[in-house]
């Protein structure tokens, strides 16, 4: 536990059952532990990786926290298994996966954890949503914005808004 609230961002996503009811479920959760301040639109997404698996809802979240990002992935993992996710298969359709994909301005690589999010440089299915409601937030690693990084992302097709929320 650390004395000072951090800003962390949080990748929601949920392709399996019914994808709102969980990703939903998962901010309730969420809130019993810590401070959601801020939550984006809902987007339906293409699978990336694996593709074929079903469609993604992807959201990501603001939050305050004194968690230590241990506590947190703890959490995190917590209500994924929680919402049903199996432990197995990291690319298997999943009710919800939570993701920290920024935890302040640190940057932390444990075996267990890296942060911030290898991936979501690439990704239009975070970055979409995190552009919303953190344009301006400067990644540690490439002291780029969100918004610039977004720029970066020519696949943005396959991320639409969610209008059924
Ligand atoms: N998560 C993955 C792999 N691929 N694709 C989309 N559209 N959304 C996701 O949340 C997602 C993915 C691994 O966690
Ligand atoms: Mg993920
Ligand atoms: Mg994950």
């Amino acid at each position: 536990m650390r004395s000072e609230p951090v800003v962390v961002y949080l990748g929601l996503g949920s392709n399996m059952g019914n994808r709102q009811d969980n990703l939903d479920k998962a901010l309730g959760f969420l809130s019993q532990r810590l401070r959601v301040e801020k939550v984006s639109a809902v987007y339906d997404t293409e699978p990336v990786g694996n593709i074929n698996q079903p469609r993604f809802l992807n959201l990501v979240c603001q939050v305050y926290t004194r968690l230590a990002p241990t506590e947190l992935l703890t959490l995190a993992k917590g209500i994924e298994s929680k919402l049903g996710r199996a432990l197995s298969k990291s690319n298997a359709p999943r009710p919800i996966d939570i993701d920290i994909l920024f935890y302040g301005d640190q940057v932390i690589e444990t075996p267990e954890l890296i942060i911030p999010h290898p991936r979501l440089a690439e990704r239009a299915f975070v970055l979409v949503p995190l552009a919303e409601i953190a344009p301006d937030l400067v990644h540690p690693l490439s002291d780029r914005t969100i918004k610039e990084l977004l720029q970066g992302v020519t696949e943005t097709q396959g991320v639409f808004k969610w209008e059924d929320n």
